[in-house]
């Protein structure tokens, strides 16, 4: 072992200096100033092709006595220990290392002069050795990537013969390369062969129109796994039959291109030519996904090809497509509701494709928006969603592939960090397949402006992904590196890169003009030939084709494209495809969906509650969590003084036993930011965890329950639970933002995603955002979670009242989603039931607590949780989540006594509560605006004609810029207004003054503003403000 450790780390020190310096001269030789490369140097790589009369700089390298050896790669001592090794050897093959063993047969005890593999001295192995492993780790680098021969690159000196002291005169003699457990060139039984045929083989290995980038993975088995592959005797080849299907998927790809560019001539499409090979790459990776167990993809990309992907992947029907295209608008079902819609090129969809193996493959493209990347964590949760609801235990029948950009992959954050979530346990797919659209240019910038790196795939080699680059002009070998990440993603089960070197034949769009920015490079285009016909050439060449055989298949695409374009003239849009398997009997927002109770019976209660506060025999827990454990059985026990910690843990618990599947995540959810949660228990002895309500029912599924710290992401975190959540209805899942503050790290997903998800695309989500926040002197970033923000995207019209039917929840169908700040554990509890008891879905964002979580009046009595006649909360339907809390001083219907109705949403509530006990002003009445968004209008102007005579205040803790004070003043003045209560002027404001920012970060000034706020809300003075 002793001699191959030595070896691997000269090499790895040689490697270390390749990439060093690969990188920088890769730089340098991009830029516009750059230092031409030296014409020797460039020479100095054809040296194995030299005419003998060529002189080479390098030293001629002589065959030396073990004893003598005093090269580069072994010092004296080194030498001196080999020569003692071979003497060991000699006396008893035995005594060394089997790998020794092994060296010294091969090597040792032969004439230097003889021909052959006689004249390999140990020096001549060691630099043999060091070329083969420079191919491995750097043959990419003279792999001829680019279509457009635009690239240059420095080639490593590594890669050179010459480097190591070969000559012309070394091509022919033989050589043995065998190195112990190592797959490909160097494995033992790998026969004697000449230099010339083992430069020959490594160049076209890794030197041809694939760039291999695997070295940088820490794994022997998965290398030696893509050495077998990489480095077979003879190159990859297919036959007549796998050809002519390739060529055919090529034709589709290339035609239907041409086909929307003579329909449309000035549509914007994006096209995807100058890389038309995506499709047939992407066709036989799935047909070999398919062969490999795969049943299901859920697909990810942008704008580029997404067309020919829909049509000539997905199978969406051309006529469709070509409908949409001619701008047909869904003519659905009268007075059905169709959302705001979106472009062409960002709508989803999912259809059946049978692959050549004759399996059937499920393919669904997730709509995006034109936010690069961001789709990327939702197309992975959701595959992770598949896998759950699919017992696909080992991920190996559902999986992901996303698309990217060049530049949007080197350059967008998320790429990494959904990358970073693919080896979490609770967030692994099994492996996403990658492929980066690398057409060399982003919009108008070059890669040398757009990344630091030299591949724009160099994030990936982070997570130790297997990259290959290659060109996208050879459709075989486009091909092969496609099948080779389906096998690797099947065999390993984690993420690879497939990096399609192109380019784009027009501009960023098709109506852009690509020449005033990259002249050099359009020049070049303009004359070069589409993938299509080089292929053709290249068949007619081989014969494996004949032109009457390229022009049927020409003319058969022909003949469908222009018939499903006859046919897209009376295509009428079929009824919505939202609702996948799943989602049958869900209601759409035009649809009527009854108000559910949410309240549960009361010994299911006690059961569950039971259950979850038990922890095993034997089990030490901390000593404060044990108190915990004790005290939440306690409440079950008596049904009084049920924390939030524990509310939330009963609504989990009863979802769970109603046969839901409850998921949370989000950095540090397990314990809970501030201690409240302890959802996994800790053996203070074992260090063993145990989660209660993973045994709820009994054999429960281990992932039926997930609660999971997440990595510290906003972004990644947040869009992987929305395409979680977008999977299947019966299941409730929640993102907890670390402080809500931090949520805006996500902020592309509360746009993009959850707030008009349902409009452009037509899909629903029961996705639970929980928000911590908290005005209590923590300083700017830990007190607002930003209210306001959520509300702004909010839909409902502000000046006009819905109609408001106690017992439908029409209002929140309409609404896009739903704002919370509850204010008891109980509500709470309602709040996040009702998400799952109704026959639709809707995000809602709540804004949780901080200082509730343990405030001594924040708690609820069990009969506020069930559903007995009579207990508090109990009407009609049921007992269900309050939107509104009114006073609790138990008013009638008709207070004229009332001076002031405090409306208020949040924590601020205990405070103003404590302050009018303090003063005893019995005659300020305080209401809880629980629901926030869509505003309780009805509850609201219920309030407002039970205190006919009362100054109406808004109160709030944040800023006046901030909070919710510009969200519910129009929608307060409608109220009053209908009611003839007055406008704008006898609305009074009581909060902080605008500010830039959230708040103080001194707690004195915070303590000082809180106190006066609450004072002003309970003071017996008018209050006058603002006006
Ligand atoms: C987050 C984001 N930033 C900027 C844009 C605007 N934009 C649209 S396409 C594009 C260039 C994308 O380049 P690349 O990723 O290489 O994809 P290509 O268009 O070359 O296929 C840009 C900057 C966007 N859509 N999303
Ligand atoms: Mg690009």
């Amino acid at each position: 072992m002793a001699w191959f450790r030595a070896a691997s780390s000269i090499a790895k020190h040689a490697v270390r200096r390749n990439i060093y310096r690969g990188r920088s001269s890769y730089y340098v030789a991009r830029t516009t100033t750059a230092v031409p490369i030296p014409a020797a140097s460039r020479n100095f790589h054809s040296t194995i092709f030299k005419s003998k009369g060529e002189t080479s700089t390098a030293p001629v390298p002589r065959a030396v006595p073990l004893s003598k050896l005093t090269d580069n790669f072994l010092d004296g001592t080194s030498s001196v220990y080999l020569e003692e090794l071979q003497r060991a050897w000699e006396a008893d093959p035995n005594s060394v290392d089997e790998s020794w063993d092994n060296f010294f047969r091969n090597f040792v005890g032969q004439a230097s002069t003889t021909p052959g593999i006689s004249g390999q001295t140990i020096q001549e192995s060691m630099r043999l050795l060091l070329l083969v492993r420079a191919y491995q780790v750097n043959g990419h680098m003279k792999a001829k990537l680019d279509p457009l021969g635009l690239e240059e690159r420095k080639i490593p000196d590594e890669l050179d013969p010459a480097f190591y002291g070969f000559t012309e005169a070394d091509l022919d003699r033989e050589f043995f390369l065998g190195v112990w457990r190592m797959s490909g060139f160097l494995s033992e039984n790998r026969p004697v062969q000449t230099l010339r045929s083992i430069l020959t083989r490594l160049e076209q290995a890794y030197c041809g129109s694939i760039g291999y980038e695997y070295m940088h993975i820490p794994d022997r088995d998965k290398c030696n796994w893509l050495r077998d592959k990489i480095e077979t005797p003879t190159p990859t080849h297919y036959d007549r039959e796998r050809r002519q299907v390739i060529f055919d998927r090529l034709a589709w790809s290339s035609l239907f291109e041409n086909f929307l560019a003579t329909k449309w001539k000035s549509a914007k499409r994006f096209g995807l030519e100058g890389g038309e090979t995506l499709i047939p790459g992407m066709k036989e990776m799935f047909d070999r996904a398919a062969d490999l167990g795969v049943e299901s993809i859920v697909m990810g990309m942008a704008h580029r090809g997404r067309l020919n992907v829909l049509g000539n992947v997905v199978r969406k029907p051309l006529r469709q497509i070509f409908c949409e295209f001619s701008g047909g608008e869904p003519q659905d079902e009268v007075g059905l509701y169709t959302g705001t819609g979106d472009v062409k090129y960002h709508l989803g969809t999912s259809y059946d494709r049978p692959t050549r193996g004759g399996r059937r493959l499920h393919l669904s493209l997730v709509a995006n928006p034109s936010h690069l990347e961001a789709v990327n964590p939702v197309v992975v949760g959701k595959t992770r969603a598949k896998q759950y609801f699919s017992n696909d235990a080992d991920r190996k029948k559902n999986m992901g592939v996303l698309i990217h950009g060049d530049g949007s992959f080197a350059g967008q954050g998320v790429v990494y960090e959904t990358l970073h979530l693919s080896a979490l346990p609770n967030y692994t797919t099994g492996g996403t397949i990658h492929i980066v659209f690398n057409n060399q240019v982003a919009f108008t910038t070059d890669p040398k402006a757009g990344r630091s790196s030299q591949y724009s795939t160099d994030v990936a080699k982070a997570l130790n992904a297997p990259i290959f680059h290659v060109n996208g002009d050879d459709v075989e070998a486009v091909v092969h590196a496609c099948e080779l990440a389906a096998e690797w993603r099947q065999t390993f089960h984690s993420d690879v890169v497939v990096d399609l070197v192109c380019y784009r034949r027009f501009g960023h769009n098709e109506i852009d003009e690509p020449s005033f920015t990259q002249p050099k490079m359009y020049k070049v285009i303009r004359n070069h030939p589409s993938t299509l016909e080089i292929y053709q050439k290249k068949l007619l060449e081989s014969g494996e084709l004949t032109q009457q055989d390229i022009d049927k298949i020409h003319k058969k695409v022909m003949s469908i494209l222009n018939e499903e374009f006859l046919a897209s003239k009376d295509y009428v849009p079929k009824r919505r495809d939202w609702l996948s398997a799943y989602w049958s009997g869900f209601k759409s927002p035009e649809q009527l969906s009854r108000i559910r109770n949410t309240g549960v019976k009361p010994e299911i209660l006690k059961n569950v509650g039971k259950a979850i506060t038990v922890l095993p025999e034997n089990f030490t827990p901390h000593r404060v969590v044990k108190r915990i454990y004790e005290e939440r059985a306690k409440m079950i026990e008596s049904g009084e003084d049920i924390d939030w910690g524990f509310a939330e843990a009963l609504a989990f618990a009863t979802l769970l036993v109603e046969g839901n599947h409850v998921r949370l995540s989000g950095q540090d959810v397990e314990r809970g930011t501030f201690s409240h949660r302890h959802a996994v228990v800790h053996d203070q002895v074992t260090a063993e965890q145990y989660c209660p309500l993973d045994h709820v029912i009994s054999n429960q599924n281990e992932e039926m329950f997930t609660v999971s710290n997440s990595s510290l992401s906003e972004f990644g975190v947040l869009g992987f639970e929305l395409g979680y959540s977008m999977e299947n209805p019966n299941s409730l899942v929640i993102w907890e933002a670390q402080f809500g503050d931090f949520a805006n790290g996500a902020q592309v997903i509360f746009d993009n995603f959850i707030s008009s998800g349902e409009s452009k695309w037509l899909r629903q989500t029961g996705l639970v955002v929980l928000l911590p926040h908290g005005y209590d002197g923590q300083g700017p970033e830990h007190s607002s979670g930003r209210l306001e923000r959520y509300l702004q995207m909010a839909d409902d019209n502000p000046y006009e009242i819905p109609v408001m039917e106690p017992t439908l929840r029409k209002q929140i169908q309409e609404c896009n989603w739903q704002v919370v700040n509850v204010t008891t554990p109980a509500n709470f509890f309602h709040v996040l039931r009702r998400q799952i008891h109704r026959e639709f879905r809707k995000p809602l964002i709540v804004m949780s607590p901080k200082k509730l979580l343990r405030h001594k009046d924040c708690t609820s009595h069990i009969s506020e949780f069930d559903d007995v006649q009579g207990h508090p909360g109990f009407d009609k339907q049921g007992t269900r989540f309050k939107r509104l809390i009114k006073d609790q001083n138990n008013h009638s219907d008709l207070e004229e006594g009332i001076r002031r109705l405090v409306l208020c949403s949040g924590k601020v509530y205990y405070e103003l509560d404590e302050q009018r006990r303090k003063e005893d002003a019995k005659d300020v009445a305080i209401c809880r605006v629980e629901q926030l968004c869509p505003f309780p209008y009805d509850l609201v102007q219920r309030e407002l004609k039970r205190y006919p005579n009362a100054e109406i205040v808004w109160c709030q803790e944040e800023p006046m810029n901030m909070g919710a004070y510009t969200y519910i003043l129009p929608r307060l003045i409608t109220s009053m207004k209908a009611l003839g209560r007055g406008g704008y002027e006898d609305i009074k404001y009581v909060g902080r003054a605008p500010s830039a920012a959230t708040a103080t970060g001194f707690l004195s000034v915070h303590l000082k503003e809180q106190a006066e706020l609450v004072q002003k809300a309970i003071q017996r003075e008018p209050i006058n403000y603002p006006y």
